[in-house]
């Protein structure tokens, strides 16, 4: 397959003026019929002949201004001659949304139609030119028999057995969206700041009545906080939610009709934990701020990408933040960042935030694009301030409010608005790889300074690496723990650069990188005592917290390097923190947690140790045991303190509570038997408690009962079913897995066609370092053949999959050639998709 390179960018020689669709619904013959109403595009080179795009479409009839034309066919579309100016394209096509198992234009999931069209899907359902920089307003009947008949827009007409949908939005085709089925309404309404009503809906299906209430919640926060914040206001009549049940991510940010994956909408408090509601309120929060970010503003092509998905994630991190803590909020996304960007970035999938080449594109839905391309956003509004962003943003969508647009069109609006120069800033869209940032200091007469050097290492088709504009924060405390140099902004821009500080008596502690302040590798050696030191006393949260983690890690290094023993230095440390009442529990939660055993492989592969799986993951349970001993007398009172009587809400400060008390309960149950979780099992009221007894029972090797109560009590609802599964495989002992992972992909509930269950099992083993990485290699051979089987019905699914392998490069040679020899296989699989194809073929290198 060909690639797609950002450099072959032209205009398409067409503009829509309107675009008409009907469908005619039927499982396996639907029939779509187009009217297209297309003129010369100015800004292009004239021509007489037009492509579409099409896919799997069975073409049954093509006029041109009402004659029959013969269009030349092959197999990504159709050419045909068009007249000079102005003409109307009209086609008939027919397709089957049952046999669809790709997920991806029109199809079927648990007998109502749905639809996925970004990226590429709409091409799946008419021919089309199928691409963001073609915008067209868009008229939709369908006809069906299904009582509810949703599209883009605001309803126009509803009558027996049909309905008609009017977008008067300009919007590229990714963005259509249809629904059918047998659905139920949770109704709500939202009055905008200018003072027009909006109906809101949530769609799901019979049964899960009642568990749409903290999206609708979440929803009218997003709106209110959107208006608030950016001043962006709603600008249809009715904002439509639907839950379906097959969905290869999370959500999609179809023009006033959203859909979601229900493990993303449907909540109760039995049946969903504290996590599951802060990800729905992030995830509808993410979908309504598209509506200006990503659909009033759209992209060019899709190497822009970033241009919605990064200013996106930023808006929904900000407004996370806003309603909960903005200091767990920047942990718990720089524990994610650390997990799956730098991960990426350090092994062969690495690409910049705007790639300049594609096979797929729905392979460029990564981290690096979505959490770096964040990220990037993050470090230009803090070198701006926050009031010229929120100016560049302003002339952002006042510049370009209905366009499809480049990065470039993004920092010329900062360039405009701040009169800041920012081409060297723009590196950080176009070169990969994490930067590295080392440290010296050095104090002479009362003058501090900090010696920083940055290097970025290769990546793959990036050999040479020029310096990145790092927004470094920094404060510094006295040896007495007093803040004396409150957070400062150093601009470095070099490779090499010094900063001082004058007038100090005495030599301070740095504390560096506050907030995170730039995506990069932090390499400073410095004693256990000063990261104790901080830990105790920074003012900043983030560093705070990054101080006990690098603790942590240190202790963890020398445990699976040397067979050392966790100091005093370390446990006193994690006890000041446990004890220490004034720290919001949230917090103290995420300092007592231990980085995971993938963490610790990336650690040591970076220090040039070789990583041994197995042993990694004993060092993690050693030292989850001493901690469990040395604060054995604290964590019964944590316990006991944190517990949350009345009813349970999903509010972050009940949540804080509850895991911090999780965090006590599992490292308790490390010496009481599981005694504690056992009884929580049995009194728990709310899935958060009973997910989380049952999984510090199954960790501990216990809970085989548990187990078969939690089937019993939860074998009809498929979202808690899901966790069952993931716990199972997520927890698996080394030398259990491949058995655990074969009993549970044989299971009558391994409905394997369904992305969530696949995600629960083979996502489950992915992230089991040392149940994926056993030694024999059993584990990666049954991954493969699950790949194997999946790529010929869902190759998005499978293709996304594939990167439980991007870090291969990393293990010993024996593990290296096994996993070359299964992903090997893989690829020599006939007829292996585009996607998968691409994908392995990166891996390997
Ligand atoms: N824009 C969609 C992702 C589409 C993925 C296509 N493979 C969801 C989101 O980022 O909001
Ligand atoms: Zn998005």
């Amino acid at each position: 397959p060909r690639a797609v390179l950002l450099s072959d960018y032209a205009p398409y020689p067409f503009e829509i003026d309107e675009v008409r669709l009907t469908f005619r619904l039927d499982p396996h013959a639907t029939r779509v019929l187009a009217r297209i109403a297309f003129r010369p595009n100015p800004a292009a080179e004239p021509s007489r002949t037009m492509r579409l795009d099409g896919e799997a479409l069975k073409l049954l009839s093509a006029l041109i201004d009402g004659e029959e034309v013969e269009p030349r066919l092959d197999d990504t579309g159709l050419t045909v001659d068009v007249p000079d100016g102005a003409f109307v394209w009209e086609a008939e096509v027919e397709i089957s949304p049952a046999d669809n198992t790709a997920l991806e234009g029109l199809y079927m999931s648990n007998g109502m139609y749905c639809t996925q069209c970004e990226a590429e899907g709409f091409r799946k359902i008419t021919y089309y030119p199928n691409r963001p920089d073609v915008m067209a307003p868009f008229h939709v009947r369908i006809d069906g028999e299904a009582p509810v008949l949703l599209s883009n827009g605001n309803p126009v007409h509803f009558g027996e057995a049909f309905a008609e949908w009017h977008d008067p939005w300009p919007k590229p085709a990714y963005l259509f969206a249809l629904v059918a089925g047998d659905l139920v309404a949770h109704p709500d309404t939202f009055t905008t700041k200018s003072g027009l009503p909006v109906a809101l809906n949530i769609y799901v299906r019979p049964g899960d009545e009642g568990k749409a209430d903290y999206a609708m919640d979440a929803l009218k926060r997003s709106m209110r906080w959107d208006e608030e914040t950016y001043g962006r206001e709603y600008d249809l009549d009715v904002f439509n939610i639907v839950a379906v049940d097959d969905f290869n991510m999370g959500a999609m940010e179809n023009k006033g009709l959203n859909i979601f994956n229900s493990k993303y909408v449907l909540a109760s408090p039995e049946t969903a934990t504290d996590r599951d509601y802060e990800l729905i309120e992030g995830i509808i929060a993410h979908e309504y701020f598209h509506n200006w970010t990503g659909n009033r503003i759209t992209c060019r092509d899709w190497f822009q990408l970033c241009l919605k998905e990064g200013l996106t994630v930023f808006r929904d991190r900000e407004f996370t933040g806003d309603q909960r803590s903005h200091a767990v909020k920047r942990i718990d996304d720089v524990v994610m960042l650390r997990a799956r960007q730098f991960r990426e970035d350090n092994g062969p999938l690495s690409h910049p935030v705007r790639p300049s080449s594609y096979i797929e594109i729905n392979n460029f839905y990564t981290a690096t694009v979505y959490e770096k391309g964040a990220e990037v956003i993050g470090m230009l509004k803090r070198l701006v301030g926050d009031e010229a962003y929120h100016r560049a943003l302003d002339l952002y969508f006042e510049r370009h409010d209905g366009q499809a647009c480049t990065v470039e069109d993004w920092l010329a609006v900062f360039q405009d608005a701040t009169g800041r120069d920012l081409h060297a800033f723009s590196h950080w869209y176009t070169q990969s790889g994490t930067p590295r940032l080392r440290v010296l200091e050095e104090f002479e007469d009362g003058t501090y300074t900090l010696h920083f050097q940055q290097e970025t290492p290769p990546t793959p088709g990036q050999d040479e690496k020029g310096p990145q504009v790092l927004p470094i924060a920094v404060g510094l405390l006295s040896p007495e723990g007093d803040e004396i140099v409150p957070t400062t902004l150093l601009e470095m821009t070099e490779s090499e650069q010094s900063f001082t500080f004058e007038g100090l008596s005495e030599k301070p502690v740095p504390s560096l990188l506050r907030g995170f302040s730039a995506p990069v590798i932090l390499d400073r050696a410095t004693s256990t005592e000063e990261r104790a030191f901080l830990l105790a006393n920074d003012t900043d949260p983030f560093t705070k917290w990054e101080a006990g983690r690098a603790l942590a890690r240190d202790v963890l290094i020398r445990m699976v390097t040397d067979d050392a023993q966790p100091g005093p230095a370390y446990l006193d440390a994690l006890e000041r923190v446990a004890r220490d009442d004034t720290l919001d529990p949230a917090f103290r939660s995420l300092a007592l947690a231990l980085p995971s055993d993938d963490d610790m492989a990336q650690a040591l592969a970076d220090g040039g140790v070789t990583p041994d799986p197995l042993r990694i993951n004993a060092a993690n349970r050693a030292l989850n045991q001493k901690i469990a001993e040395h604060l054995s007398d604290v964590l019964p009172q944590i316990y006991e303190a944190m517990e949350v009587v009345g009813p349970y809400t999903p509010d972050p400060k009940a949540a804080g509570r509850r895991s911090l008390r999780q965090t006590a309960l599992a490292l308790m149950s490390r010496t009481d038997g599981g005694k504690r979780a056992a009884r929580q099992f049995e009194t728990a009221d709310n899935m958060t408690e009973q997910m989380g007894a049952i999984t510090c029972l199954v960790r501990i090797g216990e809970g085989a009962d548990q187990l078969d109560a939690f089937f019993r009590q939860w074998d009809h609802d498929r979202l808690v079913l899901d966790k069952w599964f993931a716990l199972q495989a997520g927890l698996a002992k080394p030398g259990d897995t491949a058995d655990t992972m074969r009993r549970l992909t044989e299971h009558p509930n391994f409905d394997w066609k369904n992305p969530n269950r696949f995600r629960s099992v083979i996502g489950g083993i992915a992230g089991n370092h040392a149940g994926f990485h056993e030694p024999s290699g059993a584990v990666y051979e049954q991954v493969i053949d699950w790949l194997v089987r999946l790529d010929p019905l869902n190759p998005q699914t499978t293709a996304r999959m594939t990167t439980m392998f991007e870090t291969w490069h990393r293990y010993d040679t024996d593990r290296q050639e096994m996993i070359r020899a299964a992903l090997g296989r893989l690829r020599a699989t006939e007829g292996l998709s585009r996607d998968t194809g691409e994908m392995v073929a990166r891996i390997l290198g």
